[in-house]
């Protein structure tokens, strides 16, 4: 008897799992189709893709069960696809849902905006006169998902009296959480909200069930988009993790991928014996925890040297991230290493295995580097995908919103008067005014690498980005290795290089030295997320300072 969560193998539960210990409730897990008659109440926290939630449900024999439990009038709290199976159909799917809501999951519409719709968006009331369920239409909630419920009074009344809030994304007004009977559900992630979404959880855990299970359905009100939609541009900390001269895990830092310290100090100086050593920052959990409290919307977590061995058998790598996640209520990356290995034992590794792993650990996406290229290579020699490619695999299962790739890309500059290479209608030239000195007069395009930049490819950035694209990537990390480290601004010409060639959302990465670099990719690329490591982990910047300065800008940040 009590609260129960249910697990269909395909999801980062885990998140969810942690939320839940670190609000004080009991719970267990449905492991078996006639644990449902044992839960007074239960939570089914789906992410992923809804084919795989249906088809995992189905082979499971829980489907019918869940259907039973809802049916029955108990309480029950979904979570992102657990929001959506309770719909007639997806455009996602040939499978059905489960039919309570009559109406089906639509795809947003990518004409003038991003999809995924990823990120921190607010969620508004139906009404005001309602039980608000927890939810403060003041706060933002995080949004990972390519489908949603379009808000149609006019189309679909019956299903609309589910509504419970609705939220903005481009001109797009979508169905953010619904609530009726003994329903309730959100499209966004509570556990993944911060202190917004952990305060709505612990308001549905806390109320006894017998609350739960008759709330009225609600108006049809006429709902107009807004000019402009509330999803704010997210701030991301990264941390470039890697063992240490001792073996420790550490966060360390390059500058343009140089991890290891310079020159010998001065003879006589206290630094002398670490000229050479892998510069250390930090612990990664204790600074996860830090820049989580200081409002990072997000956080990544990167194996810089996964490369060289099977991240499988990286206990310590999966015992950070682990750890991190218990105390961390905000999106977790991990990448590094993703992809298809081979044990020292012999024993084959698929890439979706790898993930899998971590996303057991607590992690919500994965950053692929590496074997993007690799991919997109072999897709431009064969002109078709795999798959069981690391990118197509690993989006098929746990969603495209789940798979970022990081691209690491070095300029190749070139004397554009007699520049006729295959990337000429690639290159950028460095701004005559503004921008380092040192570029003036200069023209580049934007070479791939592998294992960390210590290797060059034969693929433009662009050719990668639309290749990722292709084979179902969610969203692009843009590192720049020229940038890395340097202080000297994001680079601008690279990200925009993106940012126009793809239709998923972009991170820019590298270069970040004042919080004005902040405002100034945002208002000059539109990229949806900037990250930064170096002036975060020195405390030369802090997020706060990033988030004053951006709101000051008219840009939109979650406070
Ligand atoms: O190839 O799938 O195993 O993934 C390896 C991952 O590790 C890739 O995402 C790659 O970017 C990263 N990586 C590998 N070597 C390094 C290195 O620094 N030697 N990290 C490295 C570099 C850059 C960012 C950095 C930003 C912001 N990644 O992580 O945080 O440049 O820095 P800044 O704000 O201080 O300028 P695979």
């Amino acid at each position: 008897m009590g609260l129960f969560l249910l697990d269909y193998g395909a999801g980062n539960v885990q998140s969810l799992a942690n939320s839940i210990n670190s609000l004080g409730h009991q719970f267990q897990w449905i492991k078996e189709p006639s644990d449902f008659a044992k839960a007074t109440s239960l939570v089914f926290p789906g992410v992923g893709a809804f084919e795989t939630a249906i088809s995992h449900l189905s082979s499971r024999g829980l489907l019918e069960p869940l259907k039973e439990y809802i049916a029955s009038g108990r309480p029950y709290f979904g979570i992102c696809i657990g929001m959506q199976v309770l719909f007639e159909s997806s455009a996602e799917a040939t499978s059905r849902g489960l039919g309570f809501i009559p109406c089906s999951i639509d795809r947003f519409d990518d004409e003038y905006k991003a999809v995924p719709h990823i990120g921190w968006n607010a969620a508004d009331l139906i009404t005001k006169q309602q039980d608000a369920e927890g939810v403060d239409s003041s706060s933002c909630y995080y949004f990972v998902h390519s489908y949603c419920a379009k808000y149609q009074p006019d189309v679909y009344p019956d299903a609309m009296r589910w509504a419970h809030t609705t939220t903005q994304y481009g001109q797009e007004l979508f169905v953010s959480s619904v609530r009726r009977g003994n329903v309730f559900a959100t499209q966004f992630h509570p556990e993944k909200s911060g202190k917004a979404g952990l305060a709505l959880l612990d308001e549905w855990l806390r109320k006894p069930e017998s609350a739960h299970t008759h709330a009225p359905e609600a108006p049809l009100v006429t709902r107009l988009p807004k000019p402009t939609h509330k999803l704010t541009k997210r701030i991301v900390a990264c941390m470039d993790v890697r063992a240490n001269d001792d073996g420790d895990l550490v966060v360390t830092k390059g500058d343009q991928y140089d991890v290891r310290e310079k020159a010998a100090p001065p003879p006589g100086s206290v630094l002398a014996t670490t000229a050479g050593a892998v510069r250390n920052l930090g612990k990664p959990v204790a600074l996860t925890a830090r820049y989580y409290n200081e409002g990072a919307d997000e956080l990544c977590l990167l194996n810089i040297t996964s490369f060289r061995h099977s991240p499988l058998r990286d206990q310590p790598m999966l015992a950070v991230v682990r750890a991190a996640a218990e105390t961390v209520f905000v999106p977790l990356t991990i990448g590094g290493g993703i992809k298809d290995t081979v044990d020292p034992d012999g024993t084959k590794r698929s890439a979706l295995e790898v993930a899998g792993a971590y996303f057991r650990a607590g992690a919500d996406k994965v950053s692929i580097g590496s074997e993007a290229v690799y991919a997109v290579e072999r897709l431009r020699a064969s002109g078709k995908g795999d798959p069981n490619g690391a990118i197509e695999s690993i989006a098929h299962v746990y969603g495209k919103q789940a798979v970022v790739v990081s691209i690491d890309p070095k300029r190749v500059y070139v004397d554009p008067s007699t520049y006729e290479g295959p990337y000429k209608g690639e290159l950028v030239y460095g701004q005559q005014e503004g921008g380092p000195e040192s570029e003036r007069g200069k023209a580049w395009w934007y070479q791939c690498t592998v294992s960390g930049g210590r290797e060059t490819r034969d693929l433009s950035v662009v050719q990668l980005a639309q290749g990722v694209e292709t084979l179902g990537a969610g969203e692009i990390l843009v590192n720049s290795i020229d940038r890395d480290g340097t202080g000297l601004g994001f680079d601008l010409g690279l990200v925009n290089l993106i940012k126009n060639a793809v239709k998923i959302p972009v991170i820019a990465s590298s270069g970040a030295g004042t919080a004005q670099h902040f405002v100034d990719v945002f208002n000059g690329t539109g990229v949806e997320a900037a990250l930064a490591a170096g002036i975060f982990h020195r405390e030369e910047v802090g997020i706060a300072e990033v988030k004053s300065a951006m709101k000051k800008a008219g840009i939109n940040v979650r406070d």
